[in-house]
């Protein structure tokens, strides 16, 4: 049987991470994973974190199973987060999911049970695994254009005569804030845009929410999903509390799909719960938990939301920082862009050559893409960076 299998290609970020870990320079500098870094390089737990851990182990009871769906709180303070206090809870189904990446998967496999024929669209470039997840699935795909490499911003024309090749019934796969890889993002006008086209078509938006946070702040950066789900009938919603949460191998992530009415709802709700039992029965707990205290306890929420604020402002000034002296050391504003991106990505628009020039001559790990990790730097490594950078010539 196993004699049958065919070598697969491997995840190219974190075949990225084995290389950095083999490399025996001092100075080398990992702008790979998407992984947040404080200034000493450390992924630390954040402080609510360790204060709701602390508190579960002492108060926690049993460990028992929860809801197939994972806890209804879990997802009514994760339905809050993203879709504001005031959201219609009515049309709001939900489950928890092993991470983001958990919640991909099950949006895909709803789209497989309720529209077997619809076309799944990615933006050009996306997260690699999209498309991976997508293949595996079996499923049809196509892409929108989305970056505009000259500009290093968004390719909105592009983007908007891609849409008109959108058939009713097929699914749009948009970053809700902060694009991984290339951190270009629409503005609300654009976004307004995107949600009219989709309505005219008839035409399902699932938006993939990783970095609420770490853009332009909590409520900005849920402004997007808003604006689509107060405009459209059905929206699905795929979020990963890895990033704003750091709980990375908690496995923490949540679908909610946004349905017509409450009748759809209640179908929704009980597929989504079928689909979780399909895969692995219970969702994990854990992180559900400490997020659900987190959100719900007014002192642990204040101190969560500051530490994340200070995550999110530090990321801005190494951007602010590393865009400043690029334009002094090439007297120009090319480089201007990495300030107007938001998120932890931005792409820099290397060649492969100068990537793999920045890696082997000065130790620095990016992407192949030239995808860097605004949150791998420093204050003193950003100089080394855009000393590297000007050197190499992009
Ligand atoms: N979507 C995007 C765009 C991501 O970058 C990530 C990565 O962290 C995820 C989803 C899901 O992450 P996780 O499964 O770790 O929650
Ligand atoms: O894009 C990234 O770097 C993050 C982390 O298979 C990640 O989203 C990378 C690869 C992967 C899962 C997560």
């Amino acid at each position: 049987m196993f004699g049958n299998l065919k070598p697969l290609p491997q995840d190219k970020i974190l075949q990225l991470m084995s290389m950095y870990r083999e490399d025996p320079r001092e100075q080398k500098i990992d702008l790979g994973v998407g992984v947040y870094k404080n200034a000493e390089g450390v992924t630390p737990v954040m402080r609510a974190v360790k204060a709701a851990e602390q508190r579960l182990w002492q108060d926690e009871t049993t460990k028992s199973y929860t809801a197939l769906a994972g806890e209804p709180a879990y997802r009514d303070a994760m339905a809050a987060l993203i879709l504001g206090e005031g959201h219609d809870a009515s049309r709001v189904a939900g489950a928890a999911t092993p991470g983001g990446t958990g919640a991909i998967h099950m949006a895909l496999e709803l789209i497989q049970m309720a529209a077997p024929d619809a076309t799944v669209w990615l933006s050009n470039p996306t997260w690699p695994n999209h498309p991976s997840i997508l293949n595996h699935l079996g499923m049809k795909s196509a892409e929108y254009r989305y970056f505009d490499p000259e500009t290093r911003g968004v390719d909105f024309e592009g983007m908007i005569a891609d849409l008109g090749r959108v058939a009713p019934g097929d699914v749009l796969l948009l970053h809700g804030c902060c694009h991984n890889p290339t951190g270009a993002n629409l503005n609300l006008t654009q976004w307004e845009e995107v949600a009219a086209e989709l309505k005219k078509v008839g035409a399902v938006p699932l938006i993939d929410l990783a970095y609420q946070g770490f853009g332009d702040g909590l409520e900005a950066d849920a402004a997007a999903t808003r604006l689509v789900a107060s405009r459209l009938p059905e929206v699905m919603i795929a979020a990963s509390c890895s990033k704003n949460f750091g709980i990375y191998r908690e496995r923490t992530g949540i679908l909610l799909a946004l349905t017509e009415d409450g009748a759809a709802r209640d179908v929704t709700q009980g597929t989504l719960a079928h689909l979780n039992r399909q895969n692995f029965s219970f969702p994990p707990d854990h992180g559900a938990r400490l997020v659900t205290m987190i959100l719900t306890d007014p002192e642990l929420r204040a101190d969560w939301q500051a530490e994340l604020e200070e995550m999110r402002t530090g990321m801005l000034a190494l951007r602010e920082q590393l865009a400043d002296e690029l334009r002094t050391l090439t007297g120009s504003d090319r480089f201007g862009f990495l300030a107007q991106h938001r998120g932890m990505f931005s792409r820099l628009g290397a060649t492969p050559e100068q990537v793999v020039e920045l890696r082997e001559k000065h130790g620095i790990y990016m992407v192949g893409d030239s995808r860097l990790n605004i949150a791998g730097l420093n204050k003193d490594s950003v100089s080394v960076l855009a000393k590297a950078i000007a050197e190499v010539g992009v």
